[in-house]
C-alpha cells in the first residue's frame, strides 16, 4: 500500500513510519516540524537526542536499505496538501499531524486558537483532498479517549443506542472533553463523520489513551532512529514525567487526588493498532471508532509502580501531592469499552515492572540532558 503518514516526524509518527516501511509498504511522511518549534518555544527539549528528519531517513536507509519519502509542509496550507495527494497518491492516510498537548492548548487564548486552527483546518484540508483526489483511500485518524471525558456511565466505542420517548437510534457517544486540545479532536471527529456520511469517504477514528514508552523493534536498531521523549510540564505525559522525577530525586508530581483514571497503552501497541486498522479498512461511507488503549490506571497507581521499580533500582523515590493545575474530575467512574481492536487481533503489551525499569534506565542514560527547570507545572486551566 501507499501509506501517507501525516505528522511522521513526531513521537508516534516516526516509529510508525519505520514499522510500516519495514513491513514492505511504500511510506511517505509529511511534517512541518511544529512539534519541534513548540518545544523550543517552551525552552524544553527531548530527553533522547532526536536527529533531523532528513538525517533520520538517511539513517533508516543505511540500516534497512528501505526508502521513506519526505514532504515538508503545513497541513493547514491547502495547496501543500493537494500537492502531497497528487504526487504520492495514497491508499491509506495515517493522520497524526496535530498539536497533541492539552496544557499547550490551555496556556492562553493565542495557544487555544492556534491549536484549534491547526488541528481542525489541517484535517479539513485532508478531507477535501480525499473527496477530490482519493475518494477510495482510507483515513486512519488519531483521536483521543479524552474526547469522552469522564461521564458517570460506561463509555462505548464511538456510538451508543439511545431509547428516547419510545423511539431508539444509534448515535455518536456524548462528548465531554477536558481541554481546548481535546475539543479540537471532537471537532475533527464530527467533520470526519460528516465527510463519510455525505461524500462516502471511509475512516477509522482511533480514540487513543495516553501512550508511554519509546522502545520499538525498528527504533531499537540504531540510536539515530530513536523517537522523542518529553518530560516538560506541557508536552511530557505522566509516566515519562514520573520516571524523570524518580531519576532526579524530585518527588513524583501527583496532581490533585491522584484518583484521575485514564486508559494507557505502550507505543508498541499504538503501532500494532494502527497497522490492524489500516490492514482491515473501513467500508465505503463507514465512520468507525475504536477505543485504543489496553489498560487503565489512576495517576496514583502509576506513582506507586514508578516508586516501587525506582526503589528496586536503588533510587530514592518520594511521591508528592501537588495542587491540580487542571480542572478535571478528581473522583469519577471510569469504564470504557475497548474490544474492537482486540477482536481484530491486538495482542496487548501491558505495563510491567520491566517496561518501567527500561524507561527509568533510558532516563538515567540521558540524565545529563535533563532540564530540571521545565518540569514544575505552571500552566493552569483557570489562571484567574
Ligand atoms: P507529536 O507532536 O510528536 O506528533 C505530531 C506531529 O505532527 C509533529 O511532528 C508535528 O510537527 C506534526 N504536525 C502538527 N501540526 C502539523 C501541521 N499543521 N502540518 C504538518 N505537520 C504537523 O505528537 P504525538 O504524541 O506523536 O501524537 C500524534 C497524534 O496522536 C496526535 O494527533 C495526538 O493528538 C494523538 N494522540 C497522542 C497520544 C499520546 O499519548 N502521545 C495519545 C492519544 C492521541
Ligand atoms: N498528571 C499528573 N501529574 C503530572 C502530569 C499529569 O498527575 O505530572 C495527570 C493529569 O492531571 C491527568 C493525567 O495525569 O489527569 C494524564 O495527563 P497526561 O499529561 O499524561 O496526558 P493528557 O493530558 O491526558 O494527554 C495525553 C496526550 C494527548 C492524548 C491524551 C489521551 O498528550 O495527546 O490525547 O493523553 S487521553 O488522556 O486519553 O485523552
Amino acid at each position: 500500500m501507499n501509506i501517507l503518514i501525516l505528522g511522521g516526524d513526531g513521537y508516534l509518527g516516526w516509529p510508525t513510519a519505520l514499522h510500516l516501511a519495514d513491513a514492505g509498504h511504500e511510506v511517505a511522511v509529511a511534517d512541518n516540524f511544529l512539534r519541534r518549534y513548540m518545544v523550543l518555544e517552551l525552552g524544553a527539549s527531548s530527553l533522547t537526542p532526536v536527529q533531523s528528519l532528513p538525517e533520520r531517513v538517511r539513517s533508516w536507509k543505511e540500516v534497512s536499505n528501505k526508502d521513506i519519502s519526505c514532504f515538508i509542509g503545513d497541513l493547514t496550507d491547502a495547496s501543500f496538501v493537494e500537492g502531497l495527494f497528487r504526487s504520492f497518491e495514497p491508499d491509506t492516510i495515517v493522520h497524526y499531524g496535530e498539536q497533541p498537548s492539552a496544557p499547550y492548548s490551555m496556556i492562553d487564548r493565542k495557544h487555544a486558537v492556534a491549536t484549534q486552527r491547526n488541528n481542525v483546518e489541517g484535517t479539513l484540508n485532508v478531507l477535501f483532498c480525499m473527496r477530490d483526489l482519493a475518494p477510495d483511500a482510507h483515513l486512519v485518524k488519531l483521536g483521543t479517549m479524552g474526547e469522552y471525558g469522564t461521564p458517570d456511565i460506561d463509555i462505548e466505542e464511538g456510538f451508543i443506542e439511545i431509547n428516547h420517548k419510545g423511539r431508539s437510534d444509534v448515535l455518536p457517544f456524548p462528548k465531554l472533553p477536558g481541554s481546548m486540545y481535546h475539543l479540537s479532536k471532537v471537532h475533527d471527529s464530527h467533520n470526519i463523520h460528516f465527510s463519510c456520511r455525505i461524500w462516502g469517504l471511509r475512516a477509522t477514528d482511533l480514540n487513543q489513551g495516553v501512550v508511554y514508552g519509546i522502545r520499538t523493534e525498528e527504533c531499537d536498531r540504531d540510536e539515530r532512529l530513536c523517537t522523542r521523549f518529553d518530560y516538560d510540564e506541557v508536552f511530557g505525559t505522566v509516566l515519562n514525567r514520573f520516571c524523570v522525577q524518580a531519576v532526579l530525586g524530585h518527588p513524583l508530581s501527583v496532581y490533585g487526588s491522584g484518583r484521575q483514571t485514564r486508559g494507557f497503552l505502550n507505543i508498541v501497541d499504538t503501532i500494532q493498532c494502527v497497522r490492524l486498522a489500516l490492514e482491515n479498512p473501513a467500508d465505503t461511507g463507514q465512520f468507525r471508532v475504536f477505543n485504543q488503549f489496553t489498560e487503565q490506571f489512576s495517576v496514583s497507581d502509576l506513582a506507586v509502580i514508578v516508586a516501587r521499580v525506582g526503589t528496586d533500582l536503588g533510587l530514592n523515590v518520594e511521591v508528592d501531592a501537588v495542587a491540580d493545575p487542571r480542572i478535571e474530575a478528581q473522583d469519577h467512574y471510569y469504564n470504557a469499552a475497548h474490544t474492537k481492536l482486540l477482536d481484530l487481533g491486538l495482542n496487548p503489551n501491558l505495563l510491567s515492572d520491566g517496561v518501567v525499569a527500561h524507561l527509568i534506565e533510558t532516563v538515567q542514560r540521558y540524565k545529563d540532558r535533563i532540564l530540571p527547570e521545565v518540569i514544575a507545572p505552571r500552566t493552569k486551566w483557570d489562571p484567574r
